[in-house]
């Protein structure tokens, strides 16, 4: 591998700026806050970082609603403060990929103030809009994740436009060829600046249908359970037209064209789809046409990770997108923290973090994940996130992912700011601060750290072929294999021991817990016994 496929295996630590570190005082993390905390970072031993969205917003969805593409909204920062810190990052050897959200502006963004004005302005295609159906209803059936149909009707235009997420967020029209181009100059502006890469919001949204045609019904065995099924009929629909349109990989064809003009970044395409998403990475990421890899959903939900879910999953990836590449990842600020939503115990939480370091893809870690946090419990009253407003009591929504960084457990909000944080920080996380964490031998975050190391040391595990997966029951195990580098992984996921038997051979242990002694040769024979989440890590000699 060379320094220009970092992205391949790389591990990206993924921060959510309201809540990483506030330098201002305002109980709102920003970016000169991220940059102070940047060597902690960096002390992972992580790649790089994605930063959720600092653009411009009027924060209806924190960011994920831009009204200025090429700024920095006040509350974060300027410009300035974000070159500062990409030269810290790059002084530290992180790369910094930033979050950029292309499928829907801001209803703020001048675009949309200009195009909601008639039919006939410069901006007027720029958006989906569409006629009301003779009865005034909208003009398809389609649903917006956030709840309800998809169409706003706008009193100004006498229209109705689209938005897939909330209404104040439009989505943009890439059937223009203008639209394109806008978005193209943003991402150039970005590249300029010295980013090493983007996490794309929602690719899969970029298009919908031109002719706008109705979504069939989900038959009931594919709907998915997973996102507030008591209210949301989401989940009931296919969304065969308002959503991954073939034309979108002629836009990310274009897209990676820019940024191959910058050697050395990369991009990271978000692609939540529930019945579709591996088939969707395989087609984005061909053949180095459209993005280098697909962030997957696969085991961001559900009920466990268990040994037959990832095996089917690698099957299923094998089959449906053969030489793509996935990004994984357990945890970020959409979905309940995994610790909680698999009710892992410490050492639960340690098998599954070994687990993703030695998985063949690239690995987002969101922010916490390496202390160890559960999922704060946000009471309602302190709720922002709308979509869990809207939703609650069914589904709660994201805040309780989204509390303040806990870094010192003796200073004011866990040393994340001086003033009332924006949510409230999670009483229990005080306890795993990363102040005491430091302090700790045995933590979660030493853990972290020294698993991440073995992946960073290891082109097999980084980047080489995975095969022989396997399950028996709770036992996971498979070799990854690079250059004469060979490793047995095995992992018991569950609450029985059980027995391993590794290829035959001499192998030398190299992590693994209630295992033989780090760096011992040993010849495998009779096998080898697992505790409960116990696991263990070979390397042949
Ligand atoms: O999320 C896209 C996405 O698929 C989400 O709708 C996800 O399913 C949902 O949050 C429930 O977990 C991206 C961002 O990550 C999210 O924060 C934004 O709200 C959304 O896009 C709209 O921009």
């Amino acid at each position: 591998d060379t320094d220009l496929d970092w992205w391949r295996g790389g591990v990206i630590y993924q921060i959510y700026p309201r809540s990483f570190q506030d330098s201002s005082g305002d109980g709102i993390g920003d970016l000169n806050g991220i940059t102070e905390r940047l060597p902690y970072v960096a002390s992972l031993g992580v790649d790089g970082i994605w930063i959720s969205p600092f653009f411009t917003s009027p924060m209806r969805d924190f960011g994920y609603d831009v009204s200025d593409y090429r700024d920095v909204d006040p509350m974060f920062g300027t410009l300035e403060d974000f070159d500062l810190l990409v030269a810290t990052a790059h002084r530290l050897g992180l790369r910094v990929m930033i979050d950029l959200v292309l499928s829907h502006s801001s209803d703020l963004h001048p675009w949309f103030q200009e195009s909601r004005m008639n039919r006939h302005n410069d901006k007027a295609d720029w958006y989906v809009w569409a006629d009301p159906k003779p009865d005034g209803t909208p003009p398809n059936n389609w649903l917006s994740i956030f709840g309800g149909t998809a169409w706003h009707w706008d009193p100004r235009r006498l229209q109705y436009y689209l938005h897939n997420f909330l209404s104040t967020q439009p989505d943009l029209n890439f059937h223009n060829i203008d639209v394109q181009n806008a978005l193209l100059d943003i991402t150039r502006f970005w590249l300029d600046r010295g980013v090493d890469g983007f996490r794309l919001d929602t690719i899969n949204f970029y298009f919908a249908d031109k002719h706008l045609r109705d979504n069939p019904a989900l038959p009931p065995e594919k709907r998915n359970a997973s996102i507030a099924p008591a209210v949301n009929p989401y989940n009931h629909q296919e969304h065969l037209y308002s959503k991954t349109q073939p034309e979108n990989l002629l836009f990310l064809k274009r897209f990676r064209e820019l940024l191959d003009e910058y050697p050395g970044t990369a991009a990271v395409g978000e692609v939540g789809d529930a019945q579709y998403g591996l088939k969707i990475l395989g087609d984005y990421t061909r053949e180095g046409q459209g993005v280098h890899m697909c962030y997957a959903f696969e085991f961001l939900s559900g009920d466990g990770m268990k040994a037959s879910r990832v095996v089917e999953t690698f099957e299923r990836l094998e089959r449906e997108a053969p030489d793509g590449w996935a990004c994984w990842a357990l945890s970020n600020h959409d979905v309940t923290r995994h610790v909680t939503r698999w009710n892992l115990d410490d050492q639960g939480a340690r098998c599954y973090a070994t687990l993703m370091q030695c998985l063949r893809g690239s690995l987002c870690l969101y922010q916490g994940e390496e202390l160890g946090l559960t999922e704060a419990r946000v009471a309602y009253e302190d709720l922002r996130d709308p979509y869990g407003i809207e939703f609650w009591p069914e589904y709660v929504g994201r805040d309780g992912c989204r509390t303040p960084m806990v870094w010192e457990a003796s200073n004011l909000n866990g040393g994340f700011s001086r003033a009332k944080p924006w949510l409230p920080v999670c009483p229990e996380h005080l306890g795993r601060a990363v102040g005491l964490q430091e302090h700790r031998e045995n933590a979660i975050l030493h853990h972290y750290r020294r698993v991440i190391a073995m992946r960073a040391g290891s082109p097999a595990l980084r980047s080489g072929t995975q095969s022989e997966m396997t399950a028996e029951g709770d036992l996971l195990h498979f070799i990854r294999e690079k250059g004469g580098e060979r490793w047995f992984c095995a992992f018991n996921l569950g609450g029985e021991a059980v027995s391993v038997h590794p290829p035959e051979g001499e192998w030398s242990f190299v992590e693994g817990v209630g295992g033989t002694d780090p760096g011992r040769a040993i010849t495998i024979g009779g096998g080898m016994r697992l505790g409960p989440w116990h696991y263990t890590l070979l390397r042949s000699v």
